[in-house]
């Protein structure tokens, strides 16, 4: 049997893949490694391949430590946390997991809209804790049908989040880098004008710092008092300080997140607020999504091992 690729994986991916890479590859696990990064530094050469992930990341150093690294496989469709450029400056071939998570992170945006909107998780708690008995009628909420959704970020999830809207019967526009040709929303080149038309804005761009604080206090305040943000991308794209501010003063309407800014800290002010729903950051978190980006992860090694190239290779 011809000998096994070396790989070095950071950080564990879920019993089913990290059981997979053990029984196809040498293995070198990082996070259960006392010494570290000293220990890459010593058994680093040798190793082709880095299976990691948007949450722990490939920086610099980590790629330095690896005389022989040639591909990186990471889990996850966000990139921030991988030097990319150190990468591809040595030649360094990077896929993430695009596609097989579009649907899923896009029917929680829709989720999360709902949610701020109708205020379905406060109806919750009001008909479990008895309110519904005790006080009576819950109080009115706001429609989602037929409305304005704004979109900033036009990318697979955009576009899945968009397709939505017309089964909600709603006028769609959107704000990117560039405009997109072939497609049946309006572009609009300000996101501040895009924030001032919308009744939702849904932040669906890439992480890292091109896209920090692109939702800054200007675009928060042409939302307006009846506007709601829904965030599904990086906490780091919106100014949260600022939105924390706009919505304890009413001067944004509400908000649906599945991401913050330090997660998984979150300010306390939006803990008290009804007008807020938030989840705990499981845009692609389905039992079905995970299993394909698995899937996406391991298929991807096991082309550029067999010198076929990666699947998904990142560009950038
Ligand atoms: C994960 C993600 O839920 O793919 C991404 O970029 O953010 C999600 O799929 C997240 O990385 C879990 O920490």
């Amino acid at each position: 049997m011809p000998d096994r690729a070396a790989i070095l994986q950071v950080g564990p991916l879920g019993e089913e893949i990290d059981q997979e890479l053990q029984a196809q590859y040498d293995v070198l696990r990082l996070w259960a490694e006392p010494a570290g990064l000293d220990a890459v530094a010593k058994r680093g050469a040798g190793i082709g391949a880095v299976v990691t992930s948007v949450r722990h990341g490939c920086n610099a150093s980590l790629i330095e430590c690896l005389p022989d690294l040639r591909a990186i496989c990471s889990w996850g469709v966000g990139y921030e946390t991988i030097d990319i450029a150190a990468a591809h400056a040595r030649g360094i071939v990077v896929s993430n997991t695009p596609d097989v998570l579009d649907d899923c992170v896009a029917d929680l945006a829709w989720g999360l809209l709902i949610a701020a909107a109708r205020r379905t998780a406060v109806g919750d708690r009001y008909v479990k804790t008895g309110q519904w008995r005790s006080i009576g009628a819950f109080p009115l909420s706001t429609r989602v049908s037929s409305k304005r959704l704004g979109i900033l970020g036009l990318g697979r999830i955009g576009e899945a989040i968009a397709r939505r809207g017309a089964g909600f019967d709603m006028d769609v526009r959107y704000h990117n880098r560039r405009e997109r040709a072939g497609l049946p929303y309006r572009y609009e080149p300000s996101l501040t004008e895009l924030a001032r038309w919308a009744d939702f804005l849904v932040v669906a761009c890439e992480g890292g710092p091109a896209t920090r604080h692109l939702v800054s206090a200007e675009v928060i305040d042409a939302m307006g008092p009846k506007g709601i943000i829904v965030n599904i991308a990086r906490g780091t794209v919106i100014d949260q300080a600022a939105m924390v501010r706009a919505l304890v003063e009413g001067r944004l309407g509400g908000a649906g997140l599945d991401v913050l800014e330090s997660e998984p800290a979150v300010p306390p002010e939006l803990m008290a607020m009804d007008q807020v729903a938030l989840m705990p950051h499981v845009g692609s978190a389905t039992v079905e999504t995970r299993r394909a980006m698995g899937r996406l992860v391991l298929d991807n090694l096991a082309s550029f091992v067999a010198g076929r190239g990666l699947l998904t290779p990142i560009r950038a």
